[in-house]
């Protein structure tokens, strides 16, 4: 294979960097063709019948969802929705789950996900939840790997951009929200300033969530406000380094316009080390201020299938000013984006995506430095460790515009760089160049299944990749984008597939299917639904008016609802369709449907209670539906309901109709 341009051996300047930056994919090799080894396609076949070995949860970027495909095959095999409504599922739709959505700016239908990350014990992917990040109104997401449901999500209030999020401590103690925007934080008059008073009044803050162990429930136990910098991402401390927290910031320049230049002046940026071990001491001490911040917390109660909010009005807030040893920067070349902790815990590594290196840096090192204040001096008021003294080594020339680094458990690592369109092997311990390989086009995250744990799973590196021009069939101005599946069994990588995504697939985790397959629900027992409106048997169903409102309690069994007929609905009312799936196995949901409703369908599990909200705008008879193919009689699964002028003598009445009775 060979690459288009080399640049080698010399230090670029920034100029020359963006140049490179904007037009690299343009100068990809102009083929769809590769050098693929011949037995590839038998490596990532995965024969009928038969499932792959690893879950692959996928980040859609600005679709908002988590999308889940099998590995090594690349098949698609859920869309989970997330951030952004599902008219599919009728997530966001339905009564619900509209509260799931819900946030202090009120019902958000749509967010920006960057980054799943799975939980952990003993800073191991567990198999249980894995969290995801809202990036444009800040907000952390728990999908249970039960269900594969959204299952909580919190809101981040004093953030803005939740980009460096949501990363894990070793036993999901907490998962992060560093904010990528900083802004004014505090009263109505603290937050009204000109732009250009960014370096007094703006400030960056990072979040240290607490999900429930027993319910996912989630909550902010605690809040720092920093200088006013970007985060990008951060990785916990593990092994050696349990207790501290690692964020890559940049814009040091503290810069609030044309960024692309302004925050690109300083030769080094900041990785900032975080003793959130200290940080979740004092707050247990009670040496933290609660400070206004309204923010929800929504979780879904799995006995009423309905989501319920928490509000809060405050925050605990922990200053590192009052608190010395809180907070330490390193210095890191140059607007570093991924801040990965080795599997030991002892090495972590900067990337800056502007460096023509890649710095590591040595806890131990950090520890040391810190002891003996080997300070160069500070940031705001934040301790600035000496590079030299904290720094492992420098892999030099690994390529250009490194992003990320995850690892195998021999003691290698794989780095992704966006401007060489290439993944990187390395010795952790050597800093020794081992291997590379080119990616079509430009590479953003990679992910080693298990890369950022304690004990990676290895085998595969994944690129995730941005702008693949002429690797698939062309579909209009967007083209689709990309993952691409690469062994890293022996010595040398080696591309075994590309595989399509839904969205950008900013970011990735993969597990074990045997460690999610045995937890997966396959119904939701009728005994347990506690739902207001339930209806556990045929019998149970019926209809009420409350004023304008008709509520309809109506169940599904293959292959009929009952009721199926009602009539005295008026125009002016609002009619609720509570719906209960009396099913009780596996992969049989139902569907529901009605005519002229400005809503979307539901799709009803087994054994649960989902609500649509309809509002009759014309008189008539209208059918209603199952839109999820049931049963050979699927096509005969519906019902009518009448609707008559406002103040009809109609009286209320739901049916369903026996064959003895009538025809
Ligand atoms: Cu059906």
């Amino acid at each position: 294979m060979n690459k288009s341009f080399k640049i080698t051996g010399i230090v670029i300047g920034f100029s020359a960097m963006a140049f490179l930056m904007m037009n690299s994919p343009g100068c990809r090799p102009g083929t769809t063709r590769t050098a693929v080894t011949g037995d590839a396609a038998s490596r990532v076949y995965v024969a009928p019948g038969t499932h792959d070995e690893f879950y692959n949860f996928v980040s859609g970027g600005f679709s908002g969802q988590l999308a889940i495909y099998g590995l090594p095959s690349g098949r698609l095999l859920r869309e989970v929705p997330v951030f952004s409504v599902d008219p599919e599922s009728g997530y966001g739709f339905s009564e619900e789950t509209k509260p799931m959505l819900t946030t202090s700016h009120g019902f958000i239908p749509w967010d920006d996900s960057h980054h799943p990350e799975l939980s952990m014990t003993n800073a191991v992917p567990d198999g249980r939840w894995c969290f995801i990040n809202g990036n444009n109104t800040p907000r952390i997401a728990l999908i249970d790997l039960g269900t594969f449901r959204t299952h909580s999500m919190i809101e981040i209030p004093h953030s803005a951009g939740n980009h460096s999020s949501p990363f894990a401590t070793p036993n999901t103690e907490y998962v992060v929200a560093g904010t990528r925007f900083s802004v004014p934080v505090g009263s109505e008059a603290e937050r009204d300033v000109p732009i250009n008073t960014y370096k007094e009044n703006f400030k960056g803050s990072v979040s240290f969530i607490k999900p429930e162990p027993e319910t996912g429930k989630m909550s902010i136990a605690f809040q720092i406000l920093t200088p006013p910098v970007n985060f990008d991402l951060a990785r916990t401390g593990k092994g050696a380094s349990d207790g501290w927290f690692f964020f890559s910031c940049y814009n040091t320049e503290k810069a609030y316009s044309l960024l692309e230049v302004n925050a690109s002046q300083r030769d080094k940026d900041f990785i900032m080390a975080v003793n959130w071990k200290l940080a979740e001491q004092l707050a247990k001490e009670g040496k933290g201020k609660r400070a206004p911040g309204k923010h929800y917390s929504n979780w879904l109660n799995e006995h009423t299938h309905t989501v319920e909010s928490t509000i809060y009005e405050d925050v605990l807030q922990l200053d590192y000013r009052e608190h010395p040893g809180l907070l330490y920067f390193m210095p890191c070349p140059k607007s570093p984006h991924g801040c990965d902790v080795n599997p030991t815990g002892e090495y972590i590594v900067g990337s800056g995506k502007l460096a023509a290196l890649l710095p590591v840096f040595s806890f131990k090192k950090i520890q040391e430095a810190i002891a003996s204040k080997d300070f160069e001096g500070d940031f705001v008021g934040i301790p600035v460790l000496k590079y030299e003294s904290v720094l492992h080594g420098e892999v030099k020339k690994p390529g250009l515009g490194p992003l990320h680094t995850e690892f195998d458990a021999n003691g290698n690592a794989y780095t992704s760089f966006f401007v060489s369109s290439e993944i990187v092997k390395w010795n952790v311990e050597k800093l020794e160049v081992l291997d590379r390989v080119p990616t079509y086009y430009s590479i953003g995250h990679l992910m080693v299944p298990g890369g950022n744990s304690a004990k990676p799973w290895g085998k595969y590196v994944v690129a995730y990749n941005k702008i693949t021009k002429d690797r698939y069939l062309p579909t209009g101005p967007e083209l689709t984008q990309s993952a691409q599946l690469y062994s890293i069994d022996g010595d040398k990588m080696e591309l075994l597939l590309d595989f399509p995504t839904t969205g950008e697939p900013h970011y990735a985790q993969a597990a074990p299917a045997d460690l999610i397959k045995p937890r997966e629900v396959k119904f939701f027992r009728i005994e347990d639904n506690h739902h207001p409106w339930v209806a556990k048997g045929e019998k149970e169903s019926g209809i009420e008016r409350r004023g304008r409102n008709v509520h309809i309690k109506m169940t599904t069994i293959r292959s009929h609802f009952t009721p199926d007929n009602v009539e005295g609905v008026q125009l002016g009312d609002t009619v609720y369709f509570h719906v209960t799936n009396l099913e009780q196995d596996w992969d049989v949901p139902h569907g529901f449907a009605i005519k002229g409703a400005a809503n979307a369908e539901l799709l009803i599990m087994p054994g649960e209670t989902a609500t649509l909200k309809w509002v009759p705008t014309k008189v008539g008879v209208v059918p209603f539906y199952c839109t999820d193919f049931c049963s050979a009689l699927h096509q005969e699964m519906q019902g009518y309901l009448r609707v008559s002028p406002r103040g009809s003598s109609v009286p209320l009445k739901a049916y369903t109709v026996s064959v003895d009775a009538e025809l």
